[in-house]
């Protein structure tokens, strides 16, 4: 078999790279590990950029997302027993939306059975090589049968634990990683969210986030051990330690799904080795509390797709080559923002009494200076792509 991109893993980097492609006219074929039903189900991120937005209706699969998501201007912060409100809005003219990441996939994986190209799921054992030469391979195994896959150019979008990443030779890549002595617990809940946007809070107990995913279903977190046993945490539990962080009354309803989070920051660089990219969580890690994860994952194959069109429209390589450190530029900033947003709001087991003054005289700083302000609410609403 031949195509011109293979795509390994169909989560957002992949799925959206597929499409973008696609309109380009450029054939490609997506090969995922997982069934439809577990990807379609898999809860996840909540929010987009608005520039995400922007690229996901150009890509044509905007609709569902501008008929059921939830457009938001601003976000609370939560400390010292008060709620402050960051206006995204007035600082920035722009706003974020909420919608969930499975839908986001739901949207996508349609978009492709639609265009009827070929997305195989439950593919096993791949691997790929010779994309140190112009005839990359992808060998994988479906329903029993060995299949071998030629290609001009293969694109990792296979995930943190996939298998491009870790097929490039160990000396070309330099990582740079930090885990964090902490995870979050989170519940998704049919409950009304006690507030219209997301609180952030910083309480002497940990961390908390309320957030939502409809006005019927609440998405909620909180700060635990890295290594917590759920066991631990029955559903009452949950949302008295919920309530206490949060200062909020909540409303209670059927828990519909309960995990923990591990934290890290994670880069690899170069994101490319000869004729294979990675993108989205393949070559870096933020932790959630910035919600970049799904964004940057879009905003990498946004590059991807433009250089790959450059090469296929005129035979030029130059944007591919461009592609890691034009993707870089803005990871770092990103990494830099989450990296901050989780520093600001969560206990560090190393912190003592002067850190904790310490944080609460950030927050304070936050809600009373305009120029801090809009440095968050800038970076929240995401950084142009420009600026890598
Ligand atoms: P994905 O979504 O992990 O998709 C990779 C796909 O590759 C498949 N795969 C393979 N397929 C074939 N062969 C192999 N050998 C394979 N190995 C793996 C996998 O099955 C999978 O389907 O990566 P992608 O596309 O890069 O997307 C990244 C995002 O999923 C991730 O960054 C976000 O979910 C992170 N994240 C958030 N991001 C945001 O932008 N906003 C948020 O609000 C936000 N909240 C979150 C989050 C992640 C969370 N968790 C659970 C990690 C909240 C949480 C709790
Ligand atoms: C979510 O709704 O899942 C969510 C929102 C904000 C974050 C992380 C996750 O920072």
């Amino acid at each position: 078999m031949r195509t011109q991109v293979a795509i390994i893993g169909a989560g957002p980097a992949g799925l959206l790279l597929a499409q973008l492609l696609h309109q380009r006219g450029i054939e490609s074929v997506v090969l995922e590990a997982r069934t439809r039903e577990y990807l379609e189900q898999r809860v996840r991120a909540g929010v987009l950029e608005h520039q995400s937005v922007d690229i996901l209706k150009a890509a044509g699969v905007g609709d569902r997302m501008m008929r059921d998501g939830l457009p938001h201007e601003g976000i609370f912060l939560h400390f010292n027993g008060r709620n402050h409100r960051i206006d995204f809005a007035e600082l920035t003219g722009k706003a974020v939306m909420i919608y969930g990441q499975q839908e986001v996939v739901r949207d996508l994986i349609a978009a492709r059975q639609a265009a009827g190209q070929p997305l195989y799921f439950e593919v096993e054992d791949v691997s790929v090589s010779d994309f140190d030469t112009d005839r990359p391979r992808v060998r994988y195994r479906k329903d029993g049968v060995e299949q071998t896959l030629e290609c001009d150019f293969i694109a990792g979008c296979d995930g943190f634990h996939g298998v491009c990443r870790q097929s490039i030779p160990e000396r070309e890549l330099t990582i740079y990683e930090r885990v964090y002595p902490f995870a979050w617990l989170g519940l998704l809940a049919e409950a009304p969210p006690a507030s219209h946007e997301l609180i952030y809070a910083n309480d002497s107990r940990g961390f908390a986030l309320l957030s939502m995913r409809s006005p019927t279903v609440s998405r909620l977190y909180l700060q635990c051990l890295p290594d917590e046993d759920l066991n631990r945490w029955p559903d009452e539990r949950v949302w008295s330690e919920l309530q206490a962080r949060l200062g909020s009354q909540l409303a209670t309803g059927p828990v519909l799904h309960k995990s923990v989070t591990p934290m890290r920051s994670f880069v690899a660089e170069p994101m490319s080795s000869g004729r294979l990219f990675l993108a989205g969580d393949a070559a870096h890690i933020v932790p959630p509390t910035g919600a970049k994860g799904m964004n940057l994952a879009i905003a990498d194959v946004q590059v991807l797709g433009k250089g790959l069109e450059s090469y296929y429209r005129s035979g030029n390589m130059e944007a591919l080559a461009a592609y890691s450190a034009t993707c870089l530029q803005r990871v770092w900033k990103v990494q830099r923002f989450s990296w901050w947003m989780t520093a600001l709001l969560h206990r560090f087991d190393t912190d003592n009494a002067f850190d904790q003054r310490r944080q609460l005289a950030e927050l304070e700083y936050l809600v009373s200076s305009r120029a801090a302000a809009q440095t968050l609410a800038e970076n929240y609403v995401g950084l142009p792509l420009s600026m890598g």
